[in-house]
């Protein structure tokens, strides 16, 4: 495991970099990765973004200049933000065998990089990725701003319980820039599309309660989408939805991807260690947010994730 200063000082040495992001990408790999590819560009040195075919319409303008071309041989790997190799997209499948250094905040990262930077009590990579940074050049406007897309994103605008004293020291850094933070804080928090309420207004009246209405369990079939009409810029973080609900300590997503592959989102409280209930269904993630992927009926994997999730609470 590389320190911060071991991390820059190592990726000073790197040229024609290629970085990864995860699937379904969100704000906080795109931003990291962004950020990280302006930054070795600014150090003179050939740097991109391997596509990713999932990218939503809210976060491909910050990756929009880094995309690499078709056919892009890159001589070094680096991955941000990625904690477990089944979350690689598909056209990153040739380079699992080869990322040199993993950049990461997850406390389940698996250690497939060769090296890696891991900072479990980091809210965000972007976080672990300004403190690289400024080691290695200096934070311009063109960093900074998808590095406060990353921050801002996975700490739900700084009010989920991952925001640390640190989380706003890095934010105020990047702020200080001259970034346009207040039209991001707009867009990312303050916008809903009217598609997504009318989902938001499906998913509540829909909703059911476990364990003493202690648990909530939010669904997004494939019915729902298809009859609103969906994009997946409507559809993401979502999960933040259940975790709402008063009186609530574990607010679960259950998200249809495609006829018996459901994606589940699990937010808690201290009651509950959400990486603990999806590590027993496959997946990662945070003590208070974490994920997986599981086959079945939407039906079946409710109940497994009901299961592991009062196995993992506290009484
Ligand atoms: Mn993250």
């Amino acid at each position: 495991m590389l320190s911060i200063k071991e991390t820059a000082d190592y990726l000073q040495t790197l040229d024609h970099v290629l970085i990864l992001t995860h699937i379904r990408p969100d704000g906080d790999t795109i931003g990291s990765a962004s950020a990280l590819c302006r930054a070795l560009r600014n150090l003179g040195k050939e740097a991109f973004l391997l596509p990713n075919s999932g990218i939503t319409a809210t976060y491909a303008p910050y990756a929009a200049p880094y995309w690499a071309p078709e056919g892009y041989r890159p001589a070094h790997v680096v991955s941000t933000d990625i904690a477990d190799l089944a979350l690689l997209p598909e056209n990153a499948e040739p380079y699992r065998d080869h990322i040199e250094l993993a950049i990461d905040h997850h406390p389940s990262y698996s250690g497939f990089g060769k090296t890696a930077c891991v900072v479990p009590e980091a809210a965000a990579a972007g976080e672990i990725l300004y403190a690289i940074i400024r080691e290695m050049t200096p934070v311009t406007k063109e960093i900074a701003l998808p590095l406060y897309v990353a921050v801002s994103t996975d700490t739900g605008c700084f009010v989920y319980a991952n925001t640390t004293a640190q989380t706003h020291w890095v934010a105020a850094a990047l702020i200080e820039t001259g970034i346009d933070y207040r039209t991001v804080n707009k867009v990312l928090f303050r916008t809903k599309s009217k598609t997504r309420l009318a989902m938001e207004a499906r998913m509540v009246s829909q909703m059911e309660l476990y364990d003493n209405d202690r648990i909530v369990v939010m669904q997004i079939p494939l019915s729902l989408r298809d009859e609103m009409h969906a994009t997946e810029a409507d559809i993401e973080e979502l999960s933040s939805l259940a975790a709402l609900v008063e009186g609530t300590d574990c607010g679960i997503t259950i998200r249809e991807l495609a006829p018996g592959e459901n994606k589940i989102s699990v937010r808690t409280g201290p009651r509950i260690n959400a990486t603990a209930a999806c590590a027993v269904l496959g997946g990662g993630g945070h003590r208070a947010a974490a994920g997986a992927t599981v086959r079945g009926t939407m039906e079946e994997t409710k109940k497994a994730i009901l299961k592991a999730v009062l196995a993992s609470a506290e009484d």
